[in-house]
């Protein structure tokens, strides 16, 4: 059997994906028409050309400017449902998926709007594809702490279909420890806690998301390798980190994806998993990923059924409904 043809086949769980992030080029330009928003693109070869970045935040200038087509909860149960084709279609079983509701709501968007519209989505796709998915709200770090305190306001009367929240946008600079009140709020509440770290951010952000957050996974992760004693800790705490190869490479994290860290955080005995991050923007969803990293660090069988494994494993989902997918 063929790599690709192993991968696809083997059950897989996504545990790091912004919907936001998944929106192609031409349902851009669809929903563009249908909300009769003017694009400051002319074609989707266009769009596709821009997609050029050097930095987390060249990404973010961009992608935040995309989201801006999605204006009714359609449109958000569309951009869902296009998502989870694409993983069925690949193996996919399971998404544990990111949404940034202060960038609708920012623009006027009521809360309602997106996270019903993701919602249907979601229903939709356990009936009609059999993925079962989470939903997590992210608050943007690079706006305060009281208006994720809002945020969490506003998301109440879902907080039964929410699963958990992340920290997700710009690192460098907005550090955990912004957050550590709304954090402790939103565990109060029943929430599960992610955030990312160590993407561009030193391995202090890693410790802070760990000790002051007390987050259940770290999202990316990377340069906590830089640190022993972190590392260390987070192979004894068997701590899921969700690792993205591929948006590593295109936000140069990392400058080639044979020195991707994947294979020697799995040799080190960290839970890694493979994640898809943003695939519209950085050219490939959750197999892709695992078939690039596989061919780039010469991954053996063995390595990608252990990361498959850690994904479901890693996954907020009960140990009984583990049980079924590993
Ligand atoms: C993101 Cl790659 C990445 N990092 C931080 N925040 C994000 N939001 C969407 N993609
Ligand atoms: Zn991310």
């Amino acid at each position: 059997m063929s790599l690709a043809d192993f991968i696809k086949a083997l059950p897989k769980a996504e545990l790091h994906m912004h919907i936001e992030g998944s929106l192609e080029p031409e349902l851009m330009f669809a929903l563009a028409a249908r909300n009769k928003i003017a694009l400051p693109f002319k074609s989707v070869e266009e769009v596709r050309a821009a997609y050029a970045f050097s930095n987390l935040q060249d990404f973010l200038d961009i992608y935040y400017q995309g989201a801006q087509v999605l204006l009714t909860e359609e449109d958000f149960q569309d951009l869902a449902m296009a998502y989870f084709r694409r993983l069925a279609a690949e193996g996919g079983v399971h998404a544990e998926i990111f949404f940034d509701p202060q960038t609708h709501t920012d623009r006027g968007l009521p809360f309602k709007v997106a996270i019903d519209g993701l919602l249907a989505g979601m229903d939709r796709a356990r009936t009609e594809l059999g993925i079962t998915s989470k939903l997590i709200l992210c608050y943007l770090r690079h706006l305060d702490e009281d208006a994720a305190f809002a945020t969490l306001k506003a998301a109440e009367p879902w907080l039964d279909r929410i699963e958990g929240v992340g920290l997700d946008s710009s690192e460098v600079g907005h550090p955990p420890s912004k957050f550590a009140r709304v954090f402790a709020a939103s565990r109060e509440r029943g929430l599960k806690l992610v955030a990312h770290a160590g993407e561009e951010g030193p391995p202090a952000y890693v410790y802070e998301a760990l000790d002051l957050l007390k987050v259940d996974r770290i999202d990316h992760g990377n340069r906590s390798l830089e640190d022993a004693a972190l590392t260390q800790r987070l192979v004894r705490e068997g701590m899921t980190l969700t690792v993205c190869p591929l948006s590593n490479l295109k936000l140069c994290v990392v400058n080639d994806l044979k020195a991707h860290p994947l294979k020697r955080m799995l040799d080190l005995g960290l839970k890694a998993t493979v994640n898809s991050d943003d695939p519209a923007y950085f050219g490939g969803y959750l197999a892709d990923n695992y078939l690039q990293t596989a061919q780039a660090l010469d991954l053996t069988r063995a390595e990608i059924v252990t990361l498959a494994r850690n994904s479901f494993e890693g996954a907020f989902l009960s140990e009984a409904e583990k049980a079924g997918y590993i």
